[in-house]
This record gives structure tokens, C-alpha cells and sequence, in this order.
């Protein structure tokens, strides 16, 4: 790598933050328009990101190393005996908003010019499609009509169903700045959880499941009746208000009916309303607590009548703003990749499949829309589709109902997977492995929540064989297009040739009602390219005029209907930690992004536990009709009524064996298809254990255990187990060589040495115990590759209060924070964050650090009592060493 830093942007959320890149450390971009040079813990972690364990670096057809030539043949190969046998739909792709754009392009025109199927889909699906259809409903195209910079010019900011400060925490940080500049700022949270979001809110509505429909035909109802609406803009720019109004003058949306049936206080909702009534300025955020949902798009919907029927729309300081999930979920929606769309944002109409296919010259072009995800599963399952390519998702872990998933893909014809690395969990099921490069290791572009394209440039040398992906469509789409005499529609050579032609096509838009046109780009020069700055599509403002995409230039109101699944008990709520990335492949083993979360917990709050007769750190079982999985109790009381939170992320090495998607059914909206994660039924059930434990080694060779999960620490791994039947001593002392047993009042504590020189070291421990262990990790894991030291080993082991990781970037525990308000005179948060630095780098932990001042510290004493010299004497005299 050469001295000038490299500019690229950050491979994990739509907020799209530009990174600048050296040889010693990645830092932000204080040019880019996204983070000014501010990163998260998670962009901030980038660099140790890079080692990847199991990086899969050659193709491997059923297990074998094959060249890519042969790979590629036998994809072609593949492809024409499913069509010849089955015709085009029995093929189908499953991509990624992970994917650049030029590789998100060339597979939407292999699939949809070339194969003669729509069915390729994308985990966007997961992700940002009801917002996509509701857009789609509202403005006749799928466009985001809010800027980053609005943020820092309203009055009123709402956050809907997403937890910002966590998973778009750059963004989060931008609010707080403006809060902090404007103090008139308001900020509301709408989330059925206290979220670390939630709790730095003005007002935090804890609306139940799906409510928010009715809460937003309800404000909208406060609006007519406080003489908030707009009726200019209404008769000027909009269509069906007649419905509209008919809708929202139910009684049912009367505030004293609404308040009664929403449980929120008569005060909190008519603060929420009244704010959004009588400010000039509004920005509603919104995620997944709105799109993953079996009404998703009509949630969205009526989140954009509010800001339709009141004018806040269009104008600085104003608008309905999705944020998107992955760094280039938007760089897919403007390709066209999901299977309902056909590209450059056009759909299925004759107009736009003859300009499309005129355009690629399309010898087999797709005429109706293909299968979406949940669908295309389904269809897999039943055997109707024979060759299926994932690329760049992990739908066996993220996709609902995964166990029927992975039984799906395990009896379909052939599985193509292209991946970074060899031991995901989807990788299992691949008949072929393609080695994909990764981040850092390719170029393109992407496009982030509020349409800004940035640039993903390459830094590092290809490893092995891997290729970007890009180049593996180009390959097979070469070779598909020669097997059947066709003029080759894939003869790229380089992203930048990709990008020109996707740039050229948007031209058909040109003139058009729709706003997605790049084409004054379609002859960028290879230096333009290679120079790209961030450039944002549309514009601020896309709708110019408020003149919206629809044949007739008006923004449609939609009437949504507040409908509801009657989820009668328990409902689990699933999502996102602060320091991990989906299904952890690439942060799973960072070790200080692992620390604060170290192993799969299902949350409640103390009161749901006990009318379950749950204790917290015990194992419990999630049970959804004859699937399971077994978690560990903890404790939140943010969660309201009968509310579980489980994060997402829990999936191969690291916590394979706890995949919430096993109890996630795959209700799914009807419209837009994006399943409903959020609010599944599930039984809660405890779970007698014989054997909780840990152990800490190189590799864990016991006995299988029901739950298993894997903290990666420099080069210590420790992993929490806990057996049902229980784990004997005999199974680790045959295991173990030169091996300590020491019994405790609990169980036993195993601990495995080599000899260096005349000493004893620790290279594995063992601790089995009948109750959860809880006890000094950090301290444990230190004792491992140093020489043996009973009396450290021990007073680590002791059972007592585990450390919580609160701020990753500094590696600061809940601990030492309370240490520094009991023993180093720290009182406010500064004084905290000026001793230990904790919250200074990213800022995403400063509210869990507030709280716990509040709190005045953790509730567990800091110290056990150390055993006597005596009772280690009598550990060691008890002990057996073999030679
Ligand atoms: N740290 C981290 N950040 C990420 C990601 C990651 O994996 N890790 N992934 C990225 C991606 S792809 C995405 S899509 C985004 C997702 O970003 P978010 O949507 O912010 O994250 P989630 O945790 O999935 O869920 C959001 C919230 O919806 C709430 N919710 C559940 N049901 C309802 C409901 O009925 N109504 C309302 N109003 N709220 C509800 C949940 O309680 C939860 O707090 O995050 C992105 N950023
Ligand atoms: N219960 C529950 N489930 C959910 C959600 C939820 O909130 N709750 N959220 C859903 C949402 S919003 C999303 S976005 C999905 C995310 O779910 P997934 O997309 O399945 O998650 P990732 O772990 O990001 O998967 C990306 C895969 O691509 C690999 N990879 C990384 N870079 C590259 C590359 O450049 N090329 C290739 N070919 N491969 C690469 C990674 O190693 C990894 O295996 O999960 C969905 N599932
Ligand atoms: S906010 Fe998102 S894009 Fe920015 S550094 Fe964090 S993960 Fe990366
Ligand atoms: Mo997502």
C-alpha cells in the first residue's frame, strides 16, 4: 500500500461513513459528508476485521479445490440442465445489499436479460422492502426524499422502530449534536422497547407490537382536528385524501379512545402530537420495528400521510426518512435487484421491460416478476428450483424459520455459494464455493440512506484465488452467453466498465416520471472513476416542485388500516447488538466488539421471568411449535408486557447452536414479502441443566453440549457451554494430559499444563459447575499461556459478579467505572470519561455509562473474599498432577 491513505467507505451500515485507510490504521474520512471523520465501534474495529479466521481462498466444488475455469463451466453446465429440464424458473440467485453496485448489476442483467427469470432476490428483502413498496405506493418510485443534513435543521426529530443509536450510531450521533446546538430540538422514540435509543428521548412511546399503525392514523386524526393539516398542499400535490379522512374519522382514533387502546398516558400522546402538530419542521426515521412487520408497508404508509397531509415534505428540516440497513442496500434497490422490481427502479410493464431489454439487447429477457425470498425458499423446499447462487448473505442463520431453510438447500439439485469465508454456516450447504473478495480487497461503489454514491476502493492485494464478485458473473455470464450462440452481453473487464453501462441504462429514465437517472456518468472517464467523490443522486430535494413520480405527479395517500396478529402471551422481539454485525462472520472474532456481548442471551424483564419461574444466567428454551433454541436468562426491564428480545446475530462458531430465526416463523407482509422478525409467539420454558461451564483453550473437544457459544480473545478462545445431562470429570481427564482437578463446592475445576523449562504453564481450563458461572473472565483468560499461578487461577475463578464490557473502544467495564466512582472520586460523566477515556472515541456506550452513574454502579460487590494461603494448600494437597 502506497503512503496516501486510501479513501474508502465503511462495509457495515447504510449510514455509509467514509474511512480513510493506511498501512497503520483506519480512521474516518473527515471529508466525506456522511461522518465528517467520525467512525462507530464498529468502523473503528475495521482494521483487526481484516484477519479473518478461515478465510476461503480457492473454489471448491463438492469438497475438492477446482480451478475457477472449472467452476465456472460447471455453473453454465448446471444452469442448462435445470432450464433445458425444468425451464428458466427453476434457477434462481439470493444476493446481498452488501454487494457493490457493478456486482449487483451484472447479476440482475444475468439473471433477468440472460436466463429469462426474475428470480433473483436479495436479503434486502429482510430489510428495506416494505419501505420500498410503500415509497413505491406513496411517490411512485422508491426514493428517499430526506437528507442527513435535515437532521441539523428541524424542530422535531421521530426515531419508529429502530434502535439509532446502536445500529446507525453515527447518524445518532449527528441528532445528539443537534440537540445539543438546538436545545429546542425535540427528540421522540417510538419502539415497544426502552432502547439505549429510547432512553436519551424527550418522550419514549412503549407502544406494543404493530401498534404503530394506529398511532399513526391517530395523529394524523390530531392534525385535522387541531387545524394541522395542509389543505393547500393536500389539493395541490396529493390523491386520495377523501379515504384518507374517512379512515381517521373511526372513533376509534379520538385521542382519549386512542390513548385507552394504545396503554400510552393521555399526557405522552398528546405531547408526541401536539409537537409534530404544531411544528413547522419534521423528520420521522424510521427501520425495522416498521418494515419487519406483517403490515410493513402500510406502517410506512402511514407514516408518510403524516408528513404528506401536514406539508412536511419536501423542504429542508422535513420528510419520512428510511434508513437503510446495509452499506449498499440502496446501490441494490437503484440496480433493480429485488425480484419484483426490474431495474434502474422500473417495474414489470411492458413499456419498461421492451426499454430494459432493448437497452442489454437481451436475448431471454425476464417478462413478470420472480420469487421473493420467503417465497423462493419455499420453492426450493418443494424441489421446484434446482440451481440456486447465494452470494454475500447467510440465509441459513437470517432468514425466518431456518431450519426448514437449511433442510431446503440441503435437498436442493446444486447450491452455489460465494462467500469470504470457508466456514459459514451457509457454506455447508454449498455444493460449489466460490472465494469472493472481501472488503477492502475490491472496488465499486455504493450508496448510502440518503443517496450519496461513495466509493469502496481496493487496498489489499487479492488473497489466494479469490475474486470479486463481479468477475465471477462476468465469467459465467460469458460462458452461458457463448453455450448459446449469443452476442456476449459480458465482456467487462474492469467495475468501472460495469458501472458506465448500469449509468447508461438509467438513462431510459430520462425525460421520465422516474428520478433515477445517472446517465450524465455513462461516459466517466477510468481516472473520474478512480477519483469519485461522494456524489448524492436527486439532489436534496428529488421532488422538485413537489412534483412525486406518479403517472400524475401526486403523492398518493393510502389508507392503512391498524390490523394486528392477536399474539396472545409471549412475543419475541428480535434485532441488533450495539458491537456486532449480522451473522458475526466479520466481527465475531474482533475481540473487543465480542467482550460486550460475549454470549447468546434472551432478554426480559424481572417480572416476566418470575411468572415464568425463570432465574436469570440460567439457560432457558424458546420453544416455537417442535423447534428450539436454548439461550441464556437476562435480565432488561425496557421490555415491556410480555416482551423477549433476542439479538440476531448468534450463528457459527461463536453461537451457532443458539439461531433465533429456528423459532421465527415466516409470516411475511403481503405486499412487499419482508418477514415479520419482530414479533413472533414463542414458549418460554426453563431448562434443569447438570453442568454449566467454561472453558478456555485452543479448541473445545468435550462432549457435544446443547449450548455452546465462543468468545474470541487474542489468541485465548473461551467457550460458555452448558450440558443438560452434565459433563463428568472423566470425559476431561481423558482428554487432558499433566492435569490439575480441583474440587469446589459447586463442581470441579480442571486445569490442563505443559512443562516450559521446570515450570508448570496453562494451556486449557476447565470450570463445570451445577449453577451458571459467573465470574472474572478477563482475569481467567490471562491465566492461560503464563505459568500456572493457583492463587490468581482461583481468585479469578471465584464465583461472583461478572464484568460487563460498557465502552468497546477503550475495552471499559462496568467495574472499573463503578471502581472510579467509589474509589477515584468520580462523580459526573465527565470525570468518568477523563480517567478511564471511556465514551470519548465513538460515543455509542455514553448513556450506558450515564446509567450506571445514576445507578451509582453495579449492584454486585466489586471483590469476592480471596481463599487463604491455607486453603490453597489444601487445593494443591488434593490435587492429582500426572507426570
Ligand atoms: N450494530 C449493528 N448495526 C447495524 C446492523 C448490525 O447488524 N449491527 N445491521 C444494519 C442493518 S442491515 C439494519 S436493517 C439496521 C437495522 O436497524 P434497526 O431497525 O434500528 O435495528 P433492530 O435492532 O433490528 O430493530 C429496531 C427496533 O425495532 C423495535 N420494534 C420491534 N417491534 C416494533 C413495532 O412493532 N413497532 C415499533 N415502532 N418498533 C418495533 C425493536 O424493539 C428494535 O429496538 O441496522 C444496521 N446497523
Ligand atoms: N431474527 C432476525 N433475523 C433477521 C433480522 C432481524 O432483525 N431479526 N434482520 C434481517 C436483516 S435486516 C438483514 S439485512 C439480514 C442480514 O443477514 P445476512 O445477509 O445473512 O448476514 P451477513 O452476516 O451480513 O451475511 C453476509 C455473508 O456474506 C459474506 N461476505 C462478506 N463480504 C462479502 C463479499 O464481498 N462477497 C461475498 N460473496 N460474500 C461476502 C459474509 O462472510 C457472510 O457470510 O438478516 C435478516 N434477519
Ligand atoms: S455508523 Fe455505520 S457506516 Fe458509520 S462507521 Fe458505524 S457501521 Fe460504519
Ligand atoms: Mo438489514
Amino acid at each position: 500500500m502506497n503512503a496516501t491513505p486510501c479513501q474508502s467507505t465503511c462495509p457495515y451500515c447504510g449510514v455509509g461513513c467514509g474511512v480513510s485507510v493506511t498501512e497503520q490504521a483506519i480512521t474516518g474520512d473527515s471529508q466525506h459528508p456522511a461522518n465528517s471523520g467520525v467512525l462507530c465501534v464498529k468502523g473503528s474495529a475495521l482494521k483487526p476485521s481484516l484477519d479473518m479466521p478461515s478465510r476461503l481462498l480457492y473454489p471448491k466444488l463438492n469438497g475438492q479445490e477446482v480451478s475457477w475455469d472449472v467452476a465456472t463451466d460447471t455453473i453454465v453446465e448446471k444452469l442448462k440442465q435445470a432450464v433445458v429440464q425444468h425451464g428458466a424458473h427453476s434457477v434462481a440467485m439470493y444476493v446481498s445489499g452488501q454487494l457493490l453496485t457493478e456486482d449487483y448489476y451484472l447479476a440482475n442483467k444475468l439473471m433477468k436479460g440472460y436466463l429469462g427469470t426474475a428470480n433473483i432476490d436479495t436479503n434486502s428483502r429482510l430489510c428495506m422492502s416494505s419501505a420500498v413498496a410503500a415509497h413505491i405506493r406513496a411517490f411512485g418510485e422508491d426514493v428517499v426524499p430526506v437528507n442527513y443534513n435535515d437532521l441539523e435543521h428541524t424542530d422535531l426529530i421521530v426515531i419508529c422502530g429502530a434502535n439509532t443509536a446502536w445500529t446507525h450510531p453515527v447518524l445518532f450521533r449527528r441528532i445528539q449534536a443537534a440537540r445539543e446546538v438546538n436545545p429546542e430540538l425535540k427528540l421522540v422514540v417510538i419502539d415497544p422497547r426502552k432502547t439505549v435509543t429510547a432512553e436519551q428521548a424527550d418522550l419514549h412511546l412503549a407502544i406494543d407490537s404493530d401498534d404503530d399503525v394506529l398511532l399513526f392514523n391517530g395523529l394524523i386524526r390530531y392534525c385535522l382536528d387541531t387545524g394541522a393539516w395542509d389543505d393547500e398542499f393536500i389539493a395541490a400535490h396529493t390523491q386520495g385524501i377523501e379515504a384518507l379522512r374517512e379512515e381517521v374519522m373511526d372513533p376509534q382514533y379520538s385521542l382519549a379512545a386512542l390513548s385507552a387502546k394504545l396503554n400510552i398516558s393521555y399526557t405522552d400522546l398528546s405531547r408526541y402530537f401536539s409537537w409534530f402538530a404544531q411544528t413547522p419542521r419534521a423528520v420521522t426515521l424510521f427501520c425495522q420495528g416498521v418494515n419487519q412487520s406483517e403490515y410493513g408497508v402500510d406502517k410506512a404508509n402511514a407514516i408518510i400521510n403524516a408528513h404528506l397531509v401536514t406539508g412536511k415534505i419536501n423542504q429542508r428540516g422535513c420528510g419520512p426518512f428510511s434508513m437503510t440497513g446495509q452499506p449498499n442496500a440502496m446501490g441494490g434497490r437503484e440496480v433493480g435487484g429485488l425480484a419484483n422490481q426490474l431495474a434502474v427502479h422500473r417495474g414489470f410493464d411492458d413499456e419498461s421491460i421492451a426499454k430494459v431489454e432493448q437497452f442489454w439487447q437481451a436475448p431471454n429477457m425476464a417478462t413478470e416478476p420472480g420469487l421473493k425470498a420467503v417465497e423462493l425458499f419455499d420453492a426450493v423446499s418443494r424441489g421446484d428450483i434446482k440451481v440456486l447462487w447465494i452470494m454475500a448473505t447467510n440465509p441459513v442463520v437470517s432468514m425466518p424459520n431456518s431450519i426448514e431453510v437449511r433442510k431446503a438447500l440441503k435437498a436442493c439439485d446444486f447450491v452455489i455459494v460465494s462467500d469470504i469465508i470457508a466456514d459459514s454456516d451457509v457454506a455447508e450447504y454449498a455444493d460449489l464455493l466460490l472465494p469472493a473478495a472481501g472488503w477492502g480487497e475490491k472496488q465499486g461503489m455504493v450508496t448510502n440512506s440518503e443517496r450519496v454514491i461513495s466509493r469502496q476502493r481496493q487496498f489489499r492485494t487479492l488473497p489466494g484465488e479469490a475474486k470479486p464478485d463481479w468477475w465471477a458473473i462476468n465469467q459465467v455470464g460469458q460462458k452461458w452467453c457463448a453455450q448459446n450462440h449469443w452476442q456476449n452481453g459480458f465482456g467487462f473487464q474492469t467495475p468501472a466498465e460495469i458501472f458506465r453501462e448500469y449509468a447508461a441504462l438509467t438513462g431510459i429514465n430520462r425525460k421520465s416520471r422516474f428520478q433515477l437517472d445517472l446517465s450524465m456518468f455513462q461516459a466517466l472517464s477510468d481516472s473520474d472513476y478512480q477519483r469519485w467523490q461522494p456524489t448524492q443522486w436527486g439532489g436534496e430535494r428529488p421532488f422538485t416542485n413537489h412534483l412525486f413520480s406518479t403517472p400524475s405527479g401526486k403523492a398518493q395517500l393510502v389508507v392503512t388500516k391498524p390490523l394486528k396478529r392477536d399474539v396472545s402471551g409471549l412475543w419475541l422481539n428480535t434485532g441488533r447488538l450495539r458491537d456486532q454485525w449480522h451473522t458475526m462472520t466479520r466481527t465475531g472474532f474482533v475481540a473487543h466488539l465480542a467482550a460486550s456481548e460475549p454470549e447468546p442471551r434472551v432478554y426480559m424483564s424481572a417480572a416476566t421471568a418470575k411468572q415464568h419461574g425463570v432465574e436469570f444466567a440460567q439457560l432457558v428454551k424458546l420453544k416455537q411449535g417442535e423447534h428450539s433454541v436454548y439461550a441464556k436468562a437476562a435480565q432488561d426491564e425496557g421490555l415491556a408486557g410480555e416482551q423477549l428480545y433476542m439479538p440476531m446475530h448468534w450463528a457459527g462458531r461463536y453461537g451457532g447452536q443458539s439461531q433465533v430465526n429456528q423459532v421465527v416463523l415466516s409470516h411475511h407482509d403481503p405486499i412487499s414479502g419482508q418477514p415479520a422478525f419482530k414479533s413472533s409467539a414463542v414458549e418460554l420454558c426453563t431448562q434443569p441443566v447438570a453442568s454449566y461451564g467454561l472453558y478456555l483453550g485452543e479448541q473445545f473437544d468435550l462432549k457435544r453440549c446443547e449450548y455452546l457459544s465462543m468468545q474470541q480473545e487474542q489468541n485465548v478462545k473461551m467457550w460458555r457451554f452448558a450440558s443438560i445431562d452434565g459433563l463428568s470429570k472423566q470425559e476431561w481427564q481423558a482428554q487432558a494430559a499433566r492435569r490439575l482437578l480441583l474440587d469446589t463446592d459447586r463442581g470441579w475445576i480442571g486445569v490442563e499444563c505443559r512443562k516450559v523449562q521446570d515450570q508448570l504453564w496453562v494451556s486449557r481450563i476447565c470450570m463445570v459447575s451445577n449453577v451458571p458461572i459467573e465470574c472474572d473472565e478477563t482475569q481467567l483468560i490471562q491465566c492461560i499461556d503464563a505459568p500456572l499461578n493457583l492463587a490468581t487461577l482461583l481468585n479469578a475463578a471465584t464465583l461472583g459478579h461478572r464484568s460487563k464490557l460498557v465502552c468497546s473502544c477503550f475495552r471499559v467495564t462496568d467495574t472499573q467505572i463503578t471502581r472510579a466512582m467509589q474509589k477515584q472520586g468520580c462523580v459526573t460523566l465527565s470525570d468518568v470519561q477523563q480517567t478511564l477515556k471511556c465514551g470519548t472515541n465513538c460515543g455509542s456506550c455514553v448513556s450506558e455509562i450515564k446509567q450506571l452513574i445514576d445507578e451509582k454502579g453495579v449492584a454486585s460487590p466489586l471483590s469476592q473474599t480471596q481463599p487463604s494461603q491455607a486453603q490453597y494448600d489444601q487445593v494443591i494437597a488434593q490435587t492429582v498432577i500426572d507426570k
